[in-house]
């Protein structure tokens, strides 16, 4: 019993996330923390939006709405949504929070105090119609390389180039239009990331060594290029305030934390959220603080790696208080769509939102899940979508559930018949059961999810080539006694299959164990020896069929998603 901080990127609050989002953060993090729990640790699963920065700022412009409206509905249709995946957050908090607003001037506070902060001078672009310094991103124009006329000071969407605001042709700001615009002398805080170069690296050798590969090969790439000072305050409406009692000229100005500075901040100020709505039985801080007790593992996609595994710690070092830092990191390749890329910003692939309309949540989960980018991308296609639900989820496992209890049901009654002992086949079933059972935990506690997905499958199988070997329907007409311990059995794997299932498909999980109308069934978990007796279920329960558990995706729906989503493109 140990107990388990576990956090996810935090999604951007501008728009609905696709599906990619979902399997390289939340949805990890929420299959392990679920398993976690069942196997008896104490959980903290942490999330919250991302809600500052110059995206946020765009959004609500673009949706005319005050930052502040646009992030709480955008804030609640999210949190509807991850609802609707079964997430299970023990918070799901907002980086716009009091809570992160406090931490997050303590940690600049204690940066500064440590020598980590210095003010600087910089020049940047000044729209004089707008009365205001202008981040790249509100600075549009024409693309030097392509001609693109609505390229971006950071970057041209149309080559991808990344460019500064300075190269752009007939440069305007993106509020006003207005090109009426001068670079100017402005001072910003710096990070002195260079100073904590040798600190991070010396965490990085005591702590990553059973990171996967992913992570720690990002982190020792982005510390082989060096550790740069890095400007950590924009000028923007929204956002952390830079505290004016030490920084009272910035703060007159008007200056705010960079979204990336208070971001990783939100998880602990997230946290306290969740403690200040109940004081009297949550603490925030031995979650965070001294918490040498704690295990935190912490869930995202590769381009987030090296702000968690180099930035986020170099932070927390750089205060010198002992704030609780990342043990495990699991990073994620990309999810693509047809081999292209889901886009946010094109609205192309399939959005979270919209998955959800077509299935339950479970079909996304274990799919999601079970083909995970872990080593490596992982192209999303219907065909291989309906291929792993109608063949994993609908035949070998649902298809196992009904036919058993059904066929129990027309020919024994609602009861689990008792039938006799338990042979050969049981003895054996049990053991290949209890050694398939060792072999998911291993992967689960591994954090391999396609293996732990690949252990499931096998569980599932085992029990589909037991009742096919048995055959209870050739059985009954020659013993019913024989039929009887078969089917008894099988409903024994159902009730187990409950069990270790219901990380990756929690409403079916809750269907199955619903079947048996069982005294006192509270186990969380099934041990070996529970796997090898397959007793848990005994002659005698009442049981009801419960309706089918899932459906298959027929060539008619597989083709009105193609359409609809559009396909090979
Ligand atoms: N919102 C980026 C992303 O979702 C960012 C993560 C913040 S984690 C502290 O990819
Ligand atoms: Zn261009």
């Amino acid at each position: 019993m140990a107990r388990h901080l576990i956090t996810s990127a935090l999604p951007y609050i501008n728009g609905i996330k696709h599906l990619g989002n979902m399997v390289g953060s939340m949805l990890p993090a929420d299959v392990y923390g679920r398993y976690l729990r069942q196997r008896g640790h104490e959980v903290l699963y942490i999330c919250a939006t991302d809600e500052h920065g110059t995206p946020a700022e765009l959004a609500a412009k673009d949706a005319g709405q005050s930052v502040d409206a646009y992030c709480g509905e955008q804030h609640d249709a999210q949190k509807a949504i991850y609802d609707g995946f079964h997430l299970q957050f023990d918070h799901f908090g907002r980086s716009s929070s009091q809570q992160n607003v406090e931490l997050t001037q303590h940690f600049a506070r204690k940066l500064h105090e440590n020598g980590f902060i210095e003010e600087r001078a910089i020049r940047q672009v000044y729209s004089i119609a707008d009365e205001r310094f202008l981040p790249d991103r509100y600075i549009v124009g024409t693309c030097p390389h392509c001609g693109y006329d609505k390229a971006r000071g950071d970057q041209c969407e149309n080559c991808t180039r990344v460019l500064d605001p300075t190269d752009l042709i007939d440069a305007r700001s993106a509020i006003s239009g207005s090109s009426d615009l001068e670079v100017r002398e402005t001072k910003h805080l710096f990070l002195l990331q260079s100073k904590l170069q040798g600190e991070v690296e010396q965490w990085i050798d005591d702590n990553s060594e059973e990171w996967p590969t992913l992570a720690s090969s990002i982190a020792r790439k982005w510390l082989t290029e060096g550790l740069h000072d890095r400007a950590i305050t924009r000028d923007l409406d929204w956002g952390v305030p830079v505290p004016a009692d030490v920084w009272p000229e910035l703060a007159a100005e008007g200056k705010v934390f960079y979204v990336w500075f208070d971001a990783p901040i939100e998880y602990i100020a997230s946290t306290k959220e969740w403690a200040d709505a109940d004081p009297a039985h949550r603490d925030w801080k031995s979650w965070w603080y001294e918490a040498d007790d704690v295990r935190y593992t912490e869930f995202m996609a590769k381009d987030n790696v090296p702000f968690h595994s180099v930035m986020f710690p170099a932070t927390e070092l750089g205060t010198r208080e002992p704030w609780k830092k990342v043990d495990f990191l699991k990073a994620f390749n990309w999810l693509t769509y047809y081999g292209g890329k889901f886009s946010t910003s094109q609205r192309r692939g399939i959005f979270t939102d919209a998955a959800l309309e077509l299935l339950p949540a479970d079909y996304w989960r274990y799919f999601l899940i079970a083909n995970a980018p872990e080593s490596d991308d992982t192209s999303f296609t219907w065909e291989l979508f309906s291929s792993s639900v109608n063949k994993d989820l609908a035949d070998t496992l649902g298809n196992f559930v009904n036919r058993v209890l059904s066929f129990s049901r027309k020919r024994f009654g609602d009861e689990v018949p008792a039938g006799a002992a338990a042979g050969e086949a049981e003895t054996k079933l049990g053991e290949q059961i209890a050694e398939l059972l060792a072999e998911y935990e291993g992967h689960m506690e591994a954090l391999q999810f396609r293996k732990a997905a690949a252990a499931l499958r096998a569980l599932w199988s085992a029990g589909n080539s037991y009742l096919e070997e048995k055959a209870p329907w050739l059985e009954i007409k020659t013993d019913q006694e024989a039929a009887a311990l078969t089917l008894r059995t099988a409903m024994n794997l159902i009730h187990l299959y409950a069990i270790v299932s219901e990380p990756f498909i929690p409403a079916a999980a809750k269907a199955m164990r619903g079947a048996f109308a069982l005294d006192g069934d509270t186990a969380a978990w099934v041990t070996a020896e529970e796997a090898r007796a397959l007793a848990s279920v005994p002659a005698g329960t009442a049981f009801t069929v419960p309706p089918v558990l899932f459906a298959k995706i027929t060539e008619d729906d597989l083709e009105s998603y193609r359409e609809r989503f559009g396909a090979a493109e």
